[in-house]
Formats: C-alpha cells, structure tokens, sequence
C-alpha cells in the first residue's frame, strides 16, 4: 500500500512540475498567454495547448502508475481522453513514449514545431521523482491494488490555471480566485463497493519564492480503508462560528438558504477540488454544491481524505430525500464505480445530485435541517 501511495503521491508531483513548467518556462508560457494577441489561429492554438497540458498530464500519471502496477491498467481513468487534435487539424495521440526523445519527437509534431517547448516538456515528462518523505515512508497498510481503480482530473479549475493570476488576496485564508485553486486530483476506489479509498491532492501553486519567483507546491494525502484511517493533515476542529464555501455560481436559492446559518460567512471559491480542500484545512465547515456540476475525477481524491479525516461527502438530492424520510443515520456518500443511468459522455461521471463535502457529522446534520426546512 506504501507503494501505491508513493507512486501516486510521485505521480501528483510529477504533474505538479509540469503545471509549473508550462508557467514558468517562457517557451510554454507563451503558448499559453498567447490568446492574448488575439488572431484566430492563436486562439485556436491556444485553446489545443490548455488541453494539451490536461491531456499529457493525465497521460503521465496513467503511463507511470500503470507501469509500477501492471493490475491497474485498464482502470485509470479520468476528464480527459488522449486523442488531441492540433491547430493543423491533424488528429493525435498523445501518450509518454518508451525514451524522452520518442516523446520530444511526438510533442514536436502536437505543437506545431516548436521544439524548445517540445523538448522543455519531454524531459519533465521523463524525470525521475525522488520522495523524500519518512511519513509516507512509514506507511504500512495492505490494500490489493487488484481491489482499486483511479480517477484523475490532471489540472481542477483549468481556467483559472489559464488566467494564471499569482496575487489574490485571501478572505479569512481562502482565495477566491487565481492560480492556487488549480489543483492536480489523483483519487483511488474501491472497485466492487465504489468507496473511495485513497487521496491525493497537490497544489502546486502553494506558494510563490519572493526572490527566485518559482513556484513551490504542496501535496496532501489520506487513506481509509477497511476502519484503518491515515492522513498527512490532521483533523480541524468544528469552530464556533462556521463558514461555509460555495460556487460562484451557486444558485441564489440556496445561498439564501444558507444565511441564516452562516450570516456573513459565506465564502465563494473557484475549483471544485479546491473548495473540498478548503474543508479538508479547516478553512471551511462545509462546500454545498446543488448542481451536478462536478465528475467523479473531481471528488474522488478529496472525498478520501475528508474521510480519513473522520468527515465524507454526500449527494446532496439524495441526502435530502433521506432526511425528508427520517432516515438520517448514514446519509448516502458520493460513490466511484457506477455510471449515471441513462447519461452518455463525460455526464455519465457527474455527480448529478450535487454535493455536501464536510468534517464534522453534527455539523453535516444542521446544514440538513437548514436545508430541508428552507423554501428552495
Ligand atoms: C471544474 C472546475 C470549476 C468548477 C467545476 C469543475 O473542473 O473545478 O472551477 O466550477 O465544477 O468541474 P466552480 O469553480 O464554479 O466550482 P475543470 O477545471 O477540471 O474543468
Ligand atoms: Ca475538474
Ligand atoms: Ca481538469
């Protein structure tokens, strides 16, 4: 298990560096700022290099994890699919090929060219990662990785990635926009049950070095698996005065709702992934969400660590539908393995009912009760 955990935590900090390259190098970056200049082909260009960077890091994570754990290939899946196609129309697949030079030689051809972007991005594709973490060392759980499947979302809240704001100003220690909501999401589950298992999350726009003005991250992970619980954080206390963390586009329905429980404390956050993890740090008692605007590669790795924490993630509609009915032991909790019925595309991974992220059960319980007594 310490193995797999490694793998996925190397695999997150593989992509975190990839992230920060395609910012930080002025041969990606410019692909990437270049739909300020404006003409049609640049626009095009640029909307294929947003996803490039999605696509060729999903690819990296599948081709390093699948490699270490041959069992698992098959099913890592995640938002993006491989198939790319370039500002010249061409169709492309794009994937880590066996050297650095196999890979600089397809990226040269999915970039129109460009070598020394070609070439920056291979050699991040192809470097080692070493760990230096005893904690991660001192892991010692057995979970058959035969059990487990993978949901990735290589880059949550690609907007505000693309928009690369460095300086927001925190509210009450969460950012309500900019580059430190752009999160890589690598999440395990159980095959058979749909429960998620293991989380990883990396931020790799943590913090900015005020005299290199390179980019460091941050990772964090957690497991719960069969009542053994481990994390990298610790849990956060329930506080006094609860603060509760929403979309930008929540509906005003349910922000009127809200109000009377959390006053003036409702915080409004890009990233889905990154509003989980607002919960997760104690930045926040609670993320609702009434729409299924997020997937499965959204959740997953959150859902796990907010577990092993002691908290979870419910389906909204169906956690109310429960309460309505008097069953409020167990709320139902957002599961992993099974399609959306009737769904085609990436909708068949959304979770279409919405969702309550949270820490502490009593505090899921008001934001109930406060939801199924308000007029929505
Ligand atoms: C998005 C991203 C958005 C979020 C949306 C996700 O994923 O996290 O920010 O919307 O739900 O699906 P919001 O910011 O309103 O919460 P991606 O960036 O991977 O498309
Ligand atoms: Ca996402
Ligand atoms: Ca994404």
């Amino acid at each position: 298990m310490a193995a797999l955990l490694k793998s996925l935590v190397g695999a997150s900090e593989k992509s975190a560096r990839i992230a920060q390259l395609c910012r930080q190098e002025e041969a990606l970056f410019q692909l990437l700022i270049e739909e300020k200049t404006g003409t049609d082909k640049n626009k095009k260009f640029v909307q294929d290099f947003k996803t490039l960077a999605d696509v060729l890091i999903q690819e990296v994570i599948k081709h390093d994890v699948g490699k270490e754990f041959p069992e698992l290939r098959g099913h890592i899946g995640g938002e993006e699919s491989n198939q790319f196609e370039n500002s010249l129309g061409e169709t492309l697949v794009v994937q880590v090929c066996a050297t650095q030079q196999d890979t600089a030689s397809l990226l040269f051809t999915i970039l129109d060219r460009n070598q020394p972007a070609a070439e920056l991005l291979a050699a991040a594709i192809h470097q080692e990662v070493a760990l230096q973490d005893p904690a991660l060392d001192a892991v010692a759980l057995a979970i058959p990785p035969e059990r487990l499947a993978i949901w990735i979302d290589p880059i949550d809240s690609t907007n505000q990635y693309i928009r690369g704001q460095a300086r927001v100003a925190p509210i009450d220690g969460i950012c309500p926009s900019g580059l430190c909501s752009a999160l890589v999401l690598i999440g395990a589950y159980d095959r058979s049950s749909g429960d998620p298992v293991l989380g990883v999350i990396n931020e790799p726009f943590f913090r900015e070095d005020p005299l290199t003005h390179r980019w460091q991250g941050v990772y964090h992970w957690g497991i719960s698996y069969q009542g053994t619980s481990l994390a990298s954080l610790h849990r956060p206390p329930l506080r006094p005065e609860p603060c509760v963390v929403l979309s930008s586009s929540e509906t005003p329905a349910i922000q009127r709702a809200l109000r009377p429980l959390y006053g003036e404390r409702l915080r409004f956050a890009s990233g889905a992934g990154y509003k989980m993890l607002c919960v997760i740090l104690g930045l926040a008692e609670a993320y609702v969400l009434s729409e299924g605007s997020t997937f499965k590669w959204d959740s997953c790795a959150p859902h796990a660590i907010l577990r092993a924490l002691g908290g979870g993630m419910v389906d909204l509609e169906a956690a109310l539908q429960a309460w309505r009915a008097g069953q409020r032991g167990a709320l139902p909790e957002l599961t992993y393995n099974q399609p959306a019925a009737g769904a085609v595309g990436a909708e068949r991974w959304a979770n279409r009912g919405g969702l309550v992220a949270f820490m502490h059960r009593e505090h899921l319980e008001v934001v109930m009760a406060t939801l199924t007594t308000a007029a929505l």
